[in-house]
């Protein structure tokens, strides 16, 4: 879903969202919407604006769809702010204009056991990427395993490989899968059990040695929070649509500054990178190239590294040819 945020100064702030479901964006347009007409006419505030659009939506909750809608609106305002400002976002924020060390998660899902090789080696290669993400959670765990010697095989002992289970195990099964991976060479073994089970997802930190991520979907810092209290996990990796844009972000950062927690990013990697350059202890950016068809001009990958644009705002433009192309009528 596109954001195209005018000013009255002329400035347009742009940024997107993740659509998740088919009809993701069908549900989500109609809250920027109404965001949008809320804060007609105010400062370009984007702190404010965040707690007025917060407040505004408070009644019907403000988790879930109302802060992903928050969260847009959120980046498409920082975005046009620092194009006023004539800065890219990280600079912006205090930062610099640099790589940030990436791992790429473009591919490796459920495919047959025998194709994984051939696909890892060209995730590697392709922008010479130190790291490479494995989705596991298959019928049986024999086969987790097999697609994870798979991997390990085809990219060599340098490169490091975390695995996602996306929610799809129960407590007991992820203790069980985890301490079997223990035995492995595994990154980071990615939401186990279902995202809110925070004490689910202790037990399976204190009983597994790999390091637990999550974060995906903390809905704001102060889940964050939650999971740390809990114990929940190692590490955590954050989504800017979910967090509270490049406002809820900051916050997040500061929380895991004060716990020394490693911090990645969630997808959308055009504006975690700028993010992830002023976050203390940034971690590894999530790469996906799914925007890059809607772009007119791609994050670069170097070395491994995202590469900062050196432009005012993001750094991302519409490829308006595609976007007319891709159009859904909502
Ligand atoms: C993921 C799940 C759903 C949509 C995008 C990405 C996955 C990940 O959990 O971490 O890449
Ligand atoms: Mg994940």
């Amino acid at each position: 879903l596109l954001i195209d945020v005018e000013t009255e100064e002329g400035i347009t702030g742009s940024a997107y969202l993740f659509g998740y479901l088919a009809d993701g964006p069908k549900y989500m347009a109609p809250l920027i919407r109404g965001i949008a007409e809320m804060c007609k006419g105010d400062a370009l505030a984007p702190a404010q604006l965040f707690a007025k659009a917060r407040k505004g939506l408070t009644l019907m909750g403000h988790e879930g769809l109302a802060l992903i809608a928050i969260s847009g609106f959120d980046m498409a305002c920082w975005d046009a702010l620092a194009k006023a400002a004539g800065m890219p976002l990280a600079v912006m924020l205090g930062g610099e204009v640099k790589g940030i060390a990436a791992y790429n998660s473009n591919g490796l899902g459920l495919i047959e056991l025998d194709a994984l090789g051939d696909e890892a080696q060209a995730l590697v290669s392709e922008g010479g990427f130190g790291a490479v993400k494995l989705r596991v959670g298959r019928d049986r765990l024999d086969d987790d395993l097999k697609a994870f010697a798979n991997v390990r095989a085809a990219v060599g002992e340098d490169v490091l490989v975390p695995v996602d289970f996306n929610q799809s195990l129960d407590v007991e099964e992820a203790v069980r899968r985890g301490r079997a991976l223990d035995a492995e060479d595994v990154y980071w073994i990615e939401e186990p059990v279902v995202y809110d089970d925070y004490a689910g997802c202790a037990r399976v930190a204190s009983e597994v040695q790999t390091p637990i991520q999550i974060g995906e979907n903390f809905f704001g810092p102060r889940d964050l929070n939650r999971a740390l209290d809990a114990g929940a996990c190692d590490y955590i990796m954050p989504d800017a649509e979910r967090i509270g844009g490049v406002t809820g972000w900051l916050r997040a950062a500061a929380i895991a500054a004060d716990a020394n927690i490693l911090f990645s990013s969630h997808i959308l990697p055009e504006v975690s990178a700028h993010l992830l350059a002023v976050t203390p202890t940034a971690h590894l950016l999530e790469y996906v190239d799914w925007a890059n068809p809607i772009l007119a001009e791609p994050l670069n990958v170097e070395n491994g590294h995202a590469m900062i644009p050196n432009r005012p705002g993001i750094g991302i433009a519409w490829d308006e040819a595609a976007v007319a192309k891709y159009l859904l009528d909502i």
